[in-house]
């Protein structure tokens, strides 16, 4: 980094934010588990499916993606002829880490005819395997709308799956992978929540252990939340179950609310890695660009097109 970076303010580096965006027709979008002062500079922020959308209908060719491995791969998925960038190339997915290509064809072989529906919290490689993908705001609707006859191979976040069974009465098989943010808010942290601030509303991730969303009173994806915490009266008290970084979202659009998260555990280091600076040197350098070889991306973007078409919601992309 150079003497002048170095002294550059946080005012400067958004102006030279402002500036390359410009010169590289780019959009930067966010997801609502980044740090506050990505969330604010972003043009875009949400959840990786809302993202991946907005990435494929938007006419910038440069789309600076600020979140995780995957996040950044289903964009390049979705949007083949521009260029997605992803500032911190070493953010990825622990969940999405649970679960290896060869590992889902092993499965399959285990379970002929079994259909495979893959959370997008998965590598390109995995989604590649699958039938179909889902977010945590769509898997009981996708799991809901496939024929009962099927049997249901579901991966890697088996605490979604488990939700999704328990929501649909469907038996599935369940991949043993777990998301190690939302798994370390236990009962005990929890009921200690609840006891700090009895009158709020707990809202939980379905990503959280089945033993603690027993406990909730809300349970929905971090879209989800978004749209029922707006829906609630003027005073309500909320704890969040989820990521710290939603919390930023839900406090700027409901400043007469009250939000808390449920415990200091929920910060995902991965998310937490990429900085204003990383931002402006990732427009600076075109840094670092998300490939995915042509052959498996255009098998994941059939899984992933299979669910926005469940969905009702078919993205418009180029091929
Ligand atoms: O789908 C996403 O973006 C994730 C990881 C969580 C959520 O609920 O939005």
């Amino acid at each position: 980094m150079s003497q002048s970076q170095n002294t550059q303010s946080p005012k400067e580096i958004l102006q030279e934010i402002e500036t390359l965006k410009r010169e590289r027709n780019a959009v930067i979008i966010a997801h609502n588990y980044q740090p506050s002062e990505i969330q604010d500079l972003a043009d875009y922020t949400g959840d990786s499916l809302d993202l991946s959308r907005i990435a494929a209908q938007t006419s910038a060719s440069v789309i600076v993606f600020c979140g995780v491995k995957f996040m950044g791969e289903t964009a390049a998925i979705l949007s083949p002829g521009k260029t997605v960038l992803l500032p911190v190339p070493e953010a990825g997915c622990t969940l999405a880490d649970h679960a290896s290509a060869e590992e889902i064809r092993e499965m399959k072989k285990k379970h002929p005819g079994a259909l495979v529906v893959t959370y997008v919290n998965s590598s390109a490689a995995v989604k590649a395997e699958s039938d179909i993908c889902c977010t945590s705001a769509n898997a009981v609707d996708i799991v809901k709308a496939i024929d009962p006859s099927r049997q249901i191979i579901f991966a890697p976040d088996y605490n979604l799956g488990h939700y999704a069974a328990k929501k649909t009465k469907r038996d599935m098989i369940l991949w043993n992978g777990c998301c190690p943010t939302h798994a370390l808010l236990s009962t005990l942290a929890v009921e200690e929540a609840r006891k700090k601030w009895p009158k709020a509303i707990f809202m939980m991730h379905p990503e959280c252990r089945p033993q603690a969303l027993e406990l909730a009173d809300y349970i929905g994806s971090t879209s989800a939340m978004i749209r029922y915490a707006k829906q609630q009266p003027a005073g309500t008290e909320f704890i969040v179950g989820t990521e710290i970084g939603l919390l930023h979202r839900l406090r700027k659009d409901n400043p007469e609310k009250t939000f808390h998260v449920a415990s200091e555990f929920l910060v995902c280091p991965m998310m937490k890695m990429i900085s204003p600076h990383d931002v402006r040197d990732s427009l600076k350098k075109m840094q670092h660009v998300v490939s995915v070889p042509e052959d498996i991306r255009v098998k994941a973007k059939a899984a992933v097109e299979a669910m926005l078409l469940y969905t009702g919601n078919p993205a418009k992309t180029a091929d």
